[in-house]
Formats: C-alpha cells, sequence, structure tokens
C-alpha cells in the first residue's frame, strides 16, 4: 500500500525552537527513498501551512495556544483525507504537540471503519501534562493528557469525542521523565505506562510482544508516535529534550521490526527532530533507518 508523508514544520508547542526544521531534515537524510526502496509506493504530500511562532511566553499555563490548537486541526484532516484515501500516513514533525492532530485525525478515520484505536508512543516523557500541572507550558508535554479528555480548555477540542483515544489502549514505552503532579495524576489514568526500569527487568522483546498480542487481538488500528527523545542521547541527539538513558540503537531496531511483523501499523509520527541540535543530520538518518525497519527492512528474509 501507499505511503503519504505529511510535513508540519512547526516547533509552537515546544520551549527550545528548532523542530520546525525537522521534515526537510527528514527528506535530506533520505526518508523516501528509503521506503520506496523497499518497494513501498511513497507521495510526498508537502508541508502543511500553518501559523508562525510567536515565540511567546505561557500564559494560563500554555505557550502558543492558538497556534498549536490551529496547527492540529491542520493536521487532523489531512490525516483523516490520506487515511481516507487508502494511504498510510506518515506525519513529518514538527514537534510533538501535533501528535493531538494526527491522533484526532485517525480516529476519525477509524471511527468510519470501526476498527478500535491503539497508540503505542515511544517516549521518554508521559507527555500527561496539563495547562494546570505543566511546569514549562509547552504543549508538546500535554498530548496524551489532551486525547484522554483531560483538558477542558476549548483551544484543545480536537472536535472529535473525548477521550479520542481510550486511555486503556493507550502504550507509553521508554519512559524515565515524569514531572511531580503528572506522577500523581498518573496512577488512576488507565494509561500502559512501561519505563526504562520494566523494559530493563522484563526486556524489550516481552514487552512489545504484549503490546502487539492485545492489538492483533483485537484487530485494532495501531498508531505509532515516536519521540527522538525515546532514543538514548548518545545516538540521538538531535532533540531539545534529551534524558540519559534510553534505549540502545538494537533496542529501538527491535521495537520497529516487531510493529512491522505485526503489520499492524497504520499511521506514524516521527516528531521532535531538532536539526540545530543534531550532528550532521544523524539523529534524522537514524530516524530514517528505524523507519525502514518500521516498513519492513530486516536483515533476513522471514
Ligand atoms: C516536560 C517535558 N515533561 C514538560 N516534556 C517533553 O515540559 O511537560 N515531552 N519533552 O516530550
Ligand atoms: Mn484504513
Ligand atoms: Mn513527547
Ligand atoms: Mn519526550
Amino acid at each position: 500500500n501507499q505511503i503519504g508523508l505529511i510535513g508540519v514544520p512547526t516547533d509552537v508547542g515546544a520551549g527550545v525552537r528548532g523542530a520546525c526544521l525537522g521534515p526537510e531534515a527528514l527528506r535530506i537524510a533520505g526518508l523516501a527513498k528509503a521506503l520506496t526502496g523497499l518497494g513501498h509506493k511513497v507521495s510526498d504530500l508537502g508541508d502543511l501551512d500553518g501559523p508562525p511562532n510567536p515565540d511567546e511566553q505561557p500564559g494560563n499555563g500554555c505557550r502558543n495556544l492558538r497556534e498549536v490548537s490551529t496547527w492540529c486541526r491542520l493536521l487532523r484532516d489531512r490525516v483523516t483525507d490520506v487515511a481516507g484515501q487508502g494511504m498510510t500516513p506518515v506525519v513529518l514533525g514538527g514537534d510533538h504537540c501535533i501528535a493531538m492532530g494526527s491522533i484526532a485525525g485517525i480516529a476519525k478515520h477509524c471511527s468510519a471503519s470501526g476498527q478500535p484505536l491503539y497508540v503505542l508512543w515511544f517516549d521518554a516523557h508521559t507527555d500527561f501534562n496539563t495547562p494546570l500541572s505543566s511546569p514549562s507550558g509547552n504543549v508538546h508535554g500535554m498530548p496524551i493528557a489532551a486525547l484522554c479528555g483531560r483538558i477542558k480548555d476549548s483551544e484543545f477540542d480536537l472536535g472529535v469525542p473525548t477521550p479520542v483515544v481510550d486511555p486503556s489502549r493507550i502504550n507509553l514505552f521508554g519512559i524515565r521523565s515524569v514531572d511531580h503532579i503528572e506522577k500523581a495524576t498518573l496512577v488512576d489514568s488507565g494509561l500502559k505506562v512501561f519505563d526504562m526500569r520494566a523494559i530493563d527487568e522484563r526486556s524489550t522483546f516481552t514487552i512489545m510482544r504484549e503490546i502487539l498480542d492485545e492489538v492483533t487481538a483485537a484487530k485494532g488500528h495501531l498508531h505509532v508516535s515516536l519521540d527522538v527523545d525515546f532514543l538514548d542521547p548518545s545516538i540521538a541527539p538531535g532533540v531539545g529534550t534529551t534524558v540519559p538513558g534510553g534505549v540502545t540503537y538494537r533496542e529501538a531496531h527491535l521495537c520497529m521490526e516487531m510493529i512491522a511483523e505485526s503489520g499492524l501499523m497504520g499511521s506514524l509520527d516521527l516528531v521532535e527532530l531538532n536539526p540545530l541540535l543534531d550532528e550532521k543530520n544523524k539523529s534524522a538518518e537514524l530516524l530514517v533507518d528505524l523507519t525502514g525497519s518500521l516498513f519492513g527492512k530486516a536483515t533476513l528474509h522471514r
């Protein structure tokens, strides 16, 4: 089937600027060619045209909220449209606030097709802050809370019923940084949180098997959202919020290879890449590599 690349060149949800350059860095790293090389048809649908970053200080607990909202609504409609044409949407961020848009868009698509929507969120952070709990005011720390229907502000209204995704169908993987109030609210959230300790104890393989088996049993649509800070900073320095102790090169590829083998992934976000902080585009190149694994690149034929 066909892959549709959607560039979302914005950093309105971040505190550090530069993720607006992510889509072009991914193109330069050879994303389309890597996918066509695997036998896929790829359409680069270009970049969405949203508002510039006003670069304001947070007001009412959020930075640039109106612009975040505009970008997310634009992306929502594009993702619904692209999925409706039978393509697999691959969203090139942009900071992680845009996942509210891509997931709202895919949720619309899934409710029309009657498929249960599952999310696999690869991140160092749980992104479960609200404007009240956030220590930074950066909306990229809030998309999971918004998708769970925990933020009532009308700018967070994505025009789809909440929760946009049932919290029990959201798997957070790679977690190692949770803010104080965020941690307390996670307790009764219903989210499936796999932190680095769980990964160390139980292994990437065991946990990924468990997540994917559940989606398979439900015949679900799997949306994968990949924040660059999921990866260890030693292999992926090109992100504004690095946290030590992330997954290794092989652990990351194993996740992607298992997803590919499952055949479950119906949509993807590649987010938080900040080329201004990268080293000669190496994080972008790693993302291209990982995306190859997600779309079926394997060492041996299986
Ligand atoms: C932090 C950072 N928890 C915040 N979040 C990030 O600002 O809410 N998420 N970087 O990916
Ligand atoms: Mn579909
Ligand atoms: Mn994130
Ligand atoms: Mn993160």
